[in-house]
């Protein structure tokens, strides 16, 4: 038997991707792209990660966007494959991810007749993609490829969505790479830098509202310089926590869902507030409140680097559209504030520091006491990753996001994204610790990557918060329809979920007891590998707040 060569295109393909810096494909593999397949067997450059499902795919490949500021990289197969990795598709989107998802499409041949597994890709992911097509033409493949990383880490980033037609990755072409791609120079405007300084001067009361599209090592290092000169409060938004270090002196803490009461009160009181990347969404904003909307004696500068978003929902005074880590250093740089002096800095982290304090919080297992000892116990650039429930606020409040990146979560609130990006963290930082923190429908949203980060020897310690319930929603119905007769569609019953980390090759404790998490999180320090620690609470344990059941109920 004859086997056939690697088609021109597929290797094509693969040799751009290369050139643009791709070392890592997330994959589940599909018939529509068995030639790109192949072509990886010949490129040494890239590590192909074998996943056991879509959403797992998609996730990996936003988190290691999010991670090296460039495209992560995600292949999978026509319809039941993207809509699988749709998931992903919509948390790169909201998070400003740069991501690059290719999609496994039909032979044009058979195209528009409803085929196969057949879906108009560009046209079903439109909506919550930044860009998305169909290549047709091979001698055209680094056009596209370049476009695409051009288009992922430009301005806000985001994913683009590229659909491949099987019978087009079989085709010759004499085509070669194009070179990799950068984002371009977005340096502020000095008369804009100037102003922004004189509204400062001005102001009183000035809060600092930080993270979001394209933030990075630098701008976190730089803006830090500058709001701890003029000593102004940094807020981050909401899951944007690694933005600023939380040890500087001028760290206020985190807005987003169950943020400092006083922090709170501080945005809506201030008369300048200063967004640096943060679009100004719903969850930083707790729904266009935090500032109000409209507010006639505020003053809003506003940092980012699309133009669209500015004025688009708030009105900016003073609208800079700027990359962050270019306005930030700028900002760090200026040298016409020595009368700028605040003092609020220091009040707001000093406030932080109080509400961020762990107290008893008498539970058998009690979570503040449990995050408390894992910041004594895991270094303090450890990776924390985590999807959507109340558990992820013990950690919002209590853990230290120190160093660029830790955080790793869903500011879309997508559940299932962290166990896929702590394997993701743990293939990009292999000597870094990486926590996946998740409840227990979380986890078993996206569980079954347990079997990728043994298949890949990824080193990672998971934490489930088990309360036999999708408490969050639990919450909110106690609050709408409180009553025992009146729980719908929450209640969950669980696997042994320290058995199925065994089961997949890992290492495992139970853990009911605040002294059981302690030795448990010990145990797993010192062992490598796969490691879960099942922590069982109770399902009144409702949220960090300290909300309870029984609370809610007698409200
Ligand atoms: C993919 C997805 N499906 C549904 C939801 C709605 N949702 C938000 S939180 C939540 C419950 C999370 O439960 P669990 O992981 O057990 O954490 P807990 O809230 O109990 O701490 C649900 C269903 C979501 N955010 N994402």
């Amino acid at each position: 038997m004859t086997s056939s060569p690697t088609p021109a295109a597929a290797r094509l393909l693969v040799d751009c991707l290369a050139e643009q810096g791709c070392d890592r494909i997330f994959t589940v593999p599909g018939e529509s792209f068995l030639q790109v397949l192949d072509a990886l067997t010949q490129q040494s450059a890239i590590d192909l990660v074998t996943c056991r499902q879509e959403g797992g795919v998609s996730f990996m490949a936003c988190a290691d966007g999010a991670m090296t500021g460039r495209p992560g990289i995600a292949f999978v197969t026509r319809g039941p494959g993207a809509t699988n990795a749709s998931i992903g598709v919509h948390v790169a989107m909201q998070d400003s991810q740069p991501m690059i998802l290719f999609v496994g499409d039909v032979d044009s041949s058979m195209r528009d007749r409803e085929g196969f597994q057949e879906i108009d890709f560009p046209a079903f992911f439109s909506p919550i993609a930044k860009w998305t097509a169909r290549i047709d033409s091979a001698d055209r493949i680094p056009e596209y490829v370049a476009r695409a990383y051009a288009t992922a880490i430009s301005g806000r980033p985001g994913p683009v969505v590229l659909a491949l037609p099987e019978d087009m990755l079989s085709r010759e072409t004499a085509a070669t790479p194009r070179p990799r791609m950068e984002r371009p120079a977005q340096a502020p405007c000095p008369d804009a830098m100037a102003t922004m300084m004189a509204l400062l001067a001005d102001a009183a009361a000035p809060v600092a509202i930080v993270g979001g599209a394209g933030w990075n090592a630098k701008a976190r290092e730089y803006f830090q310089l500058f709001a701890e000169r003029l000593g102004i409060p940094v807020a981050t938004g909401f899951r944007r926590q690694d933005a600023i270090a939380p040890s500087s002196r001028v760290y206020a803490g985190n807005l987003g869902y169950g943020p400092n009461p006083k922090l709170v009160q501080r945005v809506k009181d201030a008369d300048l507030i200063l967004a640096v990347g943060a679009r100004l969404g719903e969850a930083t904003t707790d729904g266009y409140t935090v500032p109000p909307l409209i507010a006639p004696d505020r003053r809003l500068v506003h940092v980012h680097p699309d133009p669209g978003e500015l004025n688009s929902v708030y009105r900016a005074d003073l609208a800079i559209c700027a990359s962050m880590d270019e306005f930030a250093e700028s900002a760090a740089l200026w040298d016409n504030d020595d009368a700028i002096d605040f003092d609020a800095g220091a009040q707001a982290h000093a406030e932080w520091e109080d509400w961020a304090s762990v107290h008893k919080d008498g539970h058998a297992l009690d979570m503040d006491q449990a995050v408390q000892f894992m910041r004594d116990t895991l270094p303090a650039d450890t990776i924390v990753c985590n999807g959507a429930g109340n558990f992820a606020g013990w950690w919002h409040r209590y853990w230290r996001y120190e160093g660029f990146p830790t955080q790793l979560a869903p500011t879309c609130g997508a559940m299932g994204y962290g166990v896929p990006a702590a394997v993701a963290a743990s293939l990009r930082f292999p000597e870094r610790t990486v926590v996946a923190v998740a409840g227990d429908g979380d986890f078993l949203m996206n569980g079954q990557e347990l079997a990728t980060a043994a298949q890949y020897g990824a080193n990672l310690i998971v934490i489930v918060v088990d309360n036999s319930a999708y408490g969050t929603i639990r919450m909110h119905q106690e609050r709408e329809f409180p009553g025992e007769d009146r729980v719908s569609g929450t209640r969950l019953a669980n696997p042994d979920f320290a058995g199925l980390a065994e089961a997949f090759g890992g290492w495992s404790a139970r853990a009911e007891t605040t002294e059981q998490f302690k030795d448990a999180l010990i145990a797993a320090k010192g062992r490598s590998g796969l490691r879960l620690v099942h922590c069982v609470i109770e399902v009144e344990q409702l949220a960090a707040s300290g909300a309870t059941i029984s609370g809610l109920r007698q409200r």
